[in-house]
């Protein structure tokens, strides 16, 4: 059973304006969709970014994939590596830079042949990566401060939800999303205003929500000092589960540690498997947000979440704007993970579009159910796939930029952290 085609897709699908340390989301976010067809027609599925540096590897990459086992995944990280980073070497060690590129390309691919094993042997994904641990996977509410619609009009009606630029407005918008899928945890994305401000916000939302779980994400916004300064707000008791991102540099998140009370969590130093030395040698990190779509793939996040068991290291998981096929593969990966110590990330609740058949997955109770079905248990949906590769043709964005889109509102902003 040979592979006879890859084909990559880029996509755009529309997103409101959410605020991070930046600047502000573009009208359409990117992604590609990637699949794998053996010779027998049946086709592999899997997500991945959609800027134009990863669409440049990818397209590289999927010709040489043709005439691969789907079962090969050794040839298909040599495939990977032989066009992609500085080391061919398969078992060379991991560079302390990292390599998140290689290790993108690896994902996206991976989990479409994932996909396909699945398909093939009738059993789903989590099932050939182990068996589940859990039935279902929690996941949090993910709040953003927002503006109510784009400077530019996109050619699509504003989202619903509204401005959210006060303490009332964000704690509306958590209940919203707490009632609309019953999440038990909740993350802030913060770095927007001043700390104080963001502080004020958590301890409405621990007023609003006395016994759920808050995290603060302000992206390496702050300083060293300034997250020394807030420590004893932020680690009031009962205030927050852990701190995420506060600075930007696994240096700085070990100056951090030395004074924080709080686990601190990253998607932001600790990327790769290079980073992880240093991490552990200076106990930069007592919480992973692993992505599968940028440590290497489903398989790469079962083996972090074992180094994290090795060094006592919490697991949990990131999440950018994106579709279904990613929130499938998270979730088979999810409820195959003992020690996912945390609900994860997901920007799913902001997304509207969907590229599968069938629409949106559902979130109930705060959790995801692996799709059923073999494999990733999910399907194309191809008149979505079409309508949002004509988004992406149209819309003109080929790297996520919010920086510039925040400079549609002023002019003078600047992205440099740390910007407090
Ligand atoms: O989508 O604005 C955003 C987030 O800030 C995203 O870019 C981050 O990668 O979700 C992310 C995070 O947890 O840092
Ligand atoms: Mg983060």
């Amino acid at each position: 059973m040979r592979i006879a085609d890859v084909r990559v897709t880029p996509i755009a699908f529309r997103d409101p304006p959410l605020l991070n340390v930046v600047g502000v989301h573009e009208p359409w976010a990117l992604r590609s969709i990637i699949e794998v067809e053996l010779e027998d027609g049946r086709v592999g599925l899997g997500e991945s970014y959609g800027d134009q540096d990863i669409l440049a590897h990818l397209d590289q990459v999927k010709g040489t994939l043709v005439g691969l086992s789907p079962f090969d995944l050794n040839g298909l990280t040599r495939a990977v590596y032989a066009r992609v980073g500085t080391e061919p070497d398969l078992a060379a060690s991991f560079k302390p830079a990292g390599d998140k590129t290689r290790a993108s390309v690896l994902a996206a691919f991976e989990v479409a042949f994932l996909d396909l094993q699945g398909q093939v042997l009738g059993l789903p994904l989590y099932e050939l990566l182990g068996g589940r641990v859990r039935e279902r996977v929690p996941y949090s509410a993910y709040l953003f401060y927002k503006f109510k619609q784009h400077k530019d009009d996109p050619g699509y009606p504003a989202d619903d939800w509204g401005e959210v630029l006060t303490h009332d407005q964000l704690v509306d918008e958590a209940r919203r999303m707490v009632d609309a899928y019953g999440f038990g945890s909740i993350k802030l994305k913060a770095g927007v205003f001043e700390p104080d401000f963001e502080i004020e916000s958590i301890r409405a939302l621990r007023r609003a929500f006395p016994k759920a779980p808050l995290r603060i994400d302000p992206n390496g916004g702050w300083s060293v000092e300034t997250t020394r300064r807030l420590m004893p707000q932020l680690s009031e008791p009962g205030l927050l589960e852990y701190l995420e991102d506060p600075v930007e540099t696994i240096p700085g998140m070990g100056e951090v540690a030395k004074f924080s009370p709080l686990p601190l969590a990253t998607n932001m130093c600790t990327v790769a498997f290079g980073h992880i030395p240093e991490s552990i040698r200076l106990n930069a990190v007592q919480v992973i947000l692993s992505d599968h779509h940028y440590w290497g793939g489903l398989r790469a996040t079962q083996q972090l979440a074992m180094i994290g068991r090795t060094f006592g290291i919490g697991i949990s998981m990131h999440s950018n704007s994106h579709m279904g096929i990613s929130l499938a593969a998270m979730t088979h990966v999810g409820a195959t993970i003992p020690n996912l110590t945390y609900a994860s990330d997901t920007h799913y609740p902001w997304q509207e579009d969907e590229v599968i058949e069938g629409g949106k997955l559902a979130i109930e109770g705060g959790c995801v159910e692996p799709p059923k079905g073999p494999g990733l248990g999910v399907t194309l949906d191809r008149k979505a796939l079409a309508r949002l590769h004509q988004n992406f043709l149209d819309c003109g964005i080929r790297k996520r930029d919010d920086a510039a889109e925040m400079r549609k509102y002023d002019p003078t902003w600047s992205s440099a952290r740390p910007r407090f």
